[in-house]
């Protein structure tokens, strides 16, 4: 049953699609203060906190202080409470078993247990929130995976990408001409190695002006989408959210000229923050008119042929402002370097990166909010962007889904984005940002899955082999065991780290066999992930969601339920021949190696399970069974009539 109660003045996020009455009073936990919203609730010693989709730390988010604020952040590390999602679903499971969506665009604050171990407080100040309770209709499974499905429907099915969008992609900061990817391709298919897609960083671009194209790089960009499209290949450009103050550039221009701008507090001047393009104007995506008009842009793509985009940057990301660079140059001019002590050296010395999405610039322009979200003619009301920060990005996605409808009517186009909300589930998928060449970031990834999951986002997955710092080939072969599972199987890094595509490195075979794999499960993917978005579930689950009162799977957050059948257990430790498995039921073995699965039946309980360097290891359910297809290179010449069933 799901119940709603409001807070303060909430705004229609549009993030739900079902008309449920608003209650009177909220009785669960502690109501401290309605407004500014500061509600407790007493965990008992066994409850687990399930949740936040987009987050560091456990499954079980116990023992930790979490906020909803997207950020650029490319330094995931423990001490971090916020990255590029504002996912405000949490599931309590324990003494009472229940779930809360705070519907809010401002932050929100989540306290679980950290400050007090016995303690859970959310609290939140700006604007307002509309406060769904679920509580499940059934006692099957702890109504874990009910409570799941109820928010779910609540929330609007979760976005379906094309077929295709299941093979895997290789991207790199990095690829500038043509050529370059030419190179790529040429060296997959020397080595028979599958592959869908290349994706295209910002230097396709003239000066990093969104919607152009640079010729001096990409002659013919049309032309080379067709030539790649014949071998199954597509191209995927970025999207950034800044729009390059240029006198001439026609996107400029037209924003200007239609006030698609947000502006600062004089409602006259366009807001200005530095991005890659230098100086750049932000769409005000509220504004349906300004986000159709962005949205219908992506055409100049579209037309050459292009089926996919990644939307970058869109917290917002803003390296500077005009405010920002004047306040830290007139500290510079007014510091005496001849005598610093040493905090005013501290002060001086980290100048510099107090520009970088420095608070204060949120602070400084505003956007038009429609009452009804879709409805230009609804009546408006002002924010400053702080107070509604966290629906930026999830609107820049809804922008190019509403331009893709005009622009490419009936056709399936593959979106995915950085920054999001809930909501913007059903308009895209989402990677997760500038991972690390870490293994704890790898092992973060695990858990980061299901928790996404609950809150809509199915589309998912991770920067193969880790983006930022160099990478080492067991990490990328560990990394691609993992991502053989999940929907978006992208390789990517940053500019000037080492290498990462599976040509790089010694054996390439080892790679071309875990790509097999994930061509041959492909279909099944596909098929569970469709269910999946249709009916409300978790494609990813935790061992718990399917074992509630099993100690040991309460307890397990590196393994992980896929759909119905599978079990995934990834190795994510370096020189590690393999790992303990903890098996909650009795269940098949599969140790793919050479391209060629070799199967074995495994009783419940505790195994340690070799999982060479060059294998996957995954688990078949009790009574269940999965169709592997004939390996393919490309999604396009995937044949689905024969099959073999493992079981
Ligand atoms: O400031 O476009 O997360 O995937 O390669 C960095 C360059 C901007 C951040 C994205 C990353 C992308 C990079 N971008």
């Amino acid at each position: 049953m799901i119940t709603k109660y409001t807070f303060g003045q909430p705004i229609n996020t549009g993030a739900t699609v079902k008309q449920i009455p608003v209650q009177d009073e909220f009785h669960t936990g502690k109501l401290l203060s309605k407004w500014p919203f500061n509600w407790e609730y007493t965990l008992a010693p066994q409850d687990k906190v399930f949740g936040l989709g987009e987050n560091m730390r456990g499954i079980n988010k116990r023992g930790f202080k979490y906020t909803s604020w997207c950020s650029d952040e490319p330094h995931h590390d423990e001490s971090k409470s916020s990255l590029y999602g504002a996912h405000n679903f949490i599931l309590i499971f324990g003494k009472e078993t229940f779930g809360l969506f705070f519907d809010t665009p401002s932050r929100i604050d989540f306290d679980i247990g950290f400050t007090k171990s016995d303690v859970l407080s959310v609290s939140s100040q700006d604007t307002g929130i509309n406060l769904y309770l679920i509580t499940p209709d059934t006692q099957e499974k702890a109504g874990l995976l009910n409570i799941v499905q109820q928010f779910r429907e609540l929330i609007g099915q979760s976005y379906i990408p094309p077929f295709w969008a299941f093979g895997f992609q290789q991207s790199r900061w990095g690829y500038k001409t043509e050529q370059d990817i030419l190179d790529v391709v040429q060296k997959y298919k020397e080595l028979n190695i599958p592959l869908d897609a290349i994706c295209m960083d910002i230097d396709y671009m003239e000066e990093y002006e969104d919607f152009t194209i640079d010729k001096s790089k990409f002659p013919d960009l049309k032309a080379l989408s067709q030539k790649l499209k014949k071998d199954g290949i597509r191209l995927i450009p970025i999207i950034d959210a800044g729009v390059k103050v240029k006198e001439g550039y026609s996107v400029y221009e037209e924003g200007i000229k239609n006030d698609f701008f947000c502006k600062k507090a004089d409602g006259k001047t366009p807001y200005t923050a530095g991005v890659w393009p230098g100086r750049s104007h932000f769409t005000d995506f509220f504004n349906p008119k300004a986000r159709l008009w962005f949205g219908k842009k992506y055409k100049v793509l579209t037309d050459c042929g292009i089926e996919g985009f990644w939307n970058d940057m869109n917290e917002p990301a803003m390296f500077y402002s005009d405010e920002s660079l004047k306040y830290v140059s007139e500290k510079l001019k007014n510091t005496d370097i001849s005598n610093l002590d040493i905090n005013s050296f501290f002060e001086f010395s980290g100048l510099g990166e107090t520009t970088k999405n420095n608070p204060n610039d949120y602070k400084l322009f505003y956007h038009n909010v429609p009452e009804n979200p879709d409805d230009p003619e609804s009546p408006s009301k002002l924010y400053r962007h702080d107070q509604v920060h966290n629906m930026y990005g999830a609107l820049m996605t809804k922008a190019a889904a509403e331009g893709m409808k005009q622009i490419a009517p009936g056709k399936e186009i593959l979106l995915y984005s950085r920054a999001s909300t809930i909501g913007a589930h059903r308009y895209g998928g989402i990677w997760t940002g500038d991972v690390n060449s870490w293994w704890s970031h790898l092992e973060q990834q695990i858990k980061m899955l299901p928790s996404l999951n609950m809150c809509g986002f199915l589309y998912v997955g991770s920067d193969i082999g880790g983006f930022s710092y160099d990478t080492s080939r067991d990490l990328v072969l560990r990394w691609t065991a993992l991502g053989i599972f999940t929907p978006l199987m992208r390789n990517h890094s940053a500019n000037g780290t080492r290498l990462q595509e599976c040509f790089r490195f010694e054996h390439p075979e080892d790679f071309k066999s875990l790509l097999d794999l994930r061509y041959s499960l492909i279909p099944y993917l596909y098929d569970e992930f469709v269910k999946c978005a249709k009916e409300n579930k978790m494609m990813f689950k935790p061992l718990c969601f399917e074992y509630p009162e099993d100690k040991i799977a309460a307890e397990t957050e590196d393994q992980l339920f896929l759909s119905d059948q599978l079990m995934i257990a990834p190795v994510y430790k370096q020189n590690a021949s393999g790992r303990y498995v903890y098996l909650p039921e009795p269940m098949t073995k599969v140790l793919w190696q050479n391209s060629k699965p070799s199967l074995q039946k495994m009783e419940k309980g505790i195994h340690y399970v070799d999982v060479p360097l060059d294998s996957v290891v995954f688990f078949i359910r009790n009574n269940q069974s999965v169709p592997l297809c004939k390996p393919a290179v490309s999604t396009e010449f995937i044949d689905r009539s024969e099959v073999n069933i493992l079981s």
